[in-house]
């Protein structure tokens, strides 16, 4: 199965390594083909090299548009050698065998990258160097194909070797890592077009490039990486690390849910903290200074609080520093970091500061896709929002102002917890979270046990529940969710209504004086 190169052909627009392989490969007696810019670099470097438009007999012409896109090449690396007919139409029409292409592409992602305009977006999809790469990679029975910089020395080590020859083993795992390259090719080009026309496109690839590969996954014996999807949008891959060991794969997936539900509190309407457990929030409050918002989000769970994510709506100052460093935390996030805060957690080692500068609102990604066995399933992000005028008051009393505030602070963090999950809420912080329950009622009276807890721990009297308000992700199917909320001592209630049973849930809140409103929209999380 070895098979000689004595024909290259190179085209690269990254031309690192380019001189020391032409020259290896010169010195093994490889006739070298190349395109302008390559060909014009091992030339200076005084390598014999052919034109490609002299073996082709066309010049590069329409920009460079039209290159390499000849049968002279495309049949050079196409033709099987053990093949009479094809062996013969080589021989018909002048077609010489090309054993090795090298091919870097136009740099589309990095032209994204730098924001350049749409025409010189487009100037950069490379049509004739991934013809090339996937000509050669389908005939790797004789044919290498190379298109990373990090190859280059395995090839000529083989050449090495075996007299000038590559063994099937490395064409074959060169054309893997070809298709490879030309598939995140083109993902990354219809994730830029995605992001060009108007709305969600039916057709879309998924794909990404490595971002980081990770210690381990979400347990120990399970491998992971974290792969970047090549949207333009900076995400969390782009948030500074300022300290603190490497993320792990569930550091990453928390921070990522405390980032998202924190966003949801624009920072001029003040501070608000989200401490994360497992994916799902544990306490989210806002507060007249950050340190209190802390402090109030804390006391939502003091207990699920310990090896919490934390995440903040502003800068983390001294004073919030000084209070999240007196317990165990894995990770901060925060839009930024004053000096004070910075040098309090220096002394943590182990706590991860991380700052979201320049990152994209996570509500602006239009995509969520989840893996199933044997696919992935797609859909739009759950972005939706209500507003006071789009709550229907449905019961005899009318919720007050203050009510109505905590109902939408309430709704917009039940929309970040798994279903069935049920928000009591109380002056702008969650006195009670339950979460991820397979039924309602069960959520709702988890939700207020913890509230208790919670009172016996701060040595209160009442738990936060009492006077608070309550939202769900998804309407009562009976009244006996709601009845729960009343006795652990909510005053209103917020769903989305829908139920067959609505008369029943919205009678039962009537006698128990609840205030209760329909959102019309549910926020389900599985
Ligand atoms: O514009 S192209 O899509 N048309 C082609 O026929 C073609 N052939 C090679 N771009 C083409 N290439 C690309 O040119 C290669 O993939 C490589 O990135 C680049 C090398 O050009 P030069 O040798 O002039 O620097």
């Amino acid at each position: 199965d070895l098979h000689p190169i004595k024909r290259a052909l190179l085209s690269v627009s990254d031309k690192t390594g380019l001189l020391d392989l032409g020259r290896a490969l010169a010195a093994r007696g490889v006739e070298l083909l190349s395109t302008g810019g390559t060909a014009r670099a091992l030339r200076d470097a005084g390598l014999e090299v052919l034109d490609v438009a002299d073996v082709t007999g066309f010049p590069e012409m329409m920009d460079g548009r039209v290159k390499t896109l000849h049968p002279v090449v495309h049949g050079g690396l196409l033709a099987l050698r053990d093949n009479d007919e094809h062996v013969g139409a080589m021989d018909e029409h002048n077609i010489g065998a090309i054993d090795l292409v090298v091919v870097n592409l136009y740099p589309f992602e990095e032209t994204v990258a730098k924001g350049a305009e749409y025409a010189e977006v487009i100037e950069n999809i490379d049509i004739g160097g991934p013809a090339m790469i996937r000509s050669a990679a389908k005939n790797h029975g004789f044919v290498n194909v190379v298109v990373d910089v990090e190859d280059y020395a395995e090839v000529i080590a083989e050449m090495e070797a075996n007299d000038g020859q590559t063994s099937y083993a490395l064409r074959q795992r060169l054309a893997q890592t070809a298709y490879a390259r030309t598939a995140a090719y083109d993902t990354a080009v219809s994730t830029w077009m995605a992001e060009q026309v108007a709305g969600t496109p039916r057709r879309r690839t998924f794909g990404g490039t490595l971002a980081q590969t990770l210690r381990y996954g979400e347990n120990p014996h399970q491998q992971a990486a974290f792969y970047a999807d090549g949207s333009t949008a900076p995400g969390l891959a782009n948030a500074v690390q300022h300290q603190g060991k490497e993320l792990s794969y569930n550091n990453i997936n928390d921070t990522d849910a405390a980032f998202a539900l924190v966003s949801e509190f624009d920072p001029k309407d003040g501070p608000a903290c989200a401490i994360i457990k497992h994916a799902n929030p544990c306490g989210v409050a806002r507060g007249e200074t950050m340190l209190d918002a802390y402090k109030r989000a804390f006391d939502c769970d003091r207990t699920s609080a310990f090896g919490g994510i934390i995440a903040l709506n502003q800068p983390l100052d001294g004073p919030t520093a000084e209070a999240i460093a007196a317990i165990f935390t894995e990770v901060v996030i925060a839009p930024g970091a004053d000096e004070d805060a910075k040098r309090i957690f220096a002394a943590k080692k182990n706590l991860r500061l991380l700052t979201t500068e320049g990152l994209a609102d996570p509500a602006s990604a239009a995509l969520a896709v989840r893996q199933v066995s044997g696919g992935f399933l797609v859909q739009d992000k759950d972005v939706g929002r209500v507003s006071r005028d789009d709550l229907k008051v449905v019961t005899k009393r009318k919720p007050s102002d203050q009510e109505l505030d905590d109902m939408l602070f309430a709704w917009t963090v039940a929309k970040h917890v798994k279903s069935n999950a049920i928000i009591y809420v109380k002056d702008g912080a969650t006195v009670g979270v339950g979460a991820g329950q397979m039924s309602r009622v069960d959520s709702t009276r988890i939700a207020a046990r913890k509230a208790q807890d919670m009172a016996e721990v701060m040595d209160i009297e009442a738990p936060l529940t009492q006077g608070s308000v309550v939202a769900s992700d998804a309407f009562f199917p009976f009244a006996d969710g709601l009845i729960t909320a009343a006795e652990a001592g909510a005053t209103a209630l917020i769903q989305p209504g829908g139920s067959m049973r609505d008369d029943e849930v919205i009678a039962a809140a009537d006698e128990a004086g609840i205030a209760m409103v329909f959102t019309n929209m549910r926020h389900f999380r599985h």
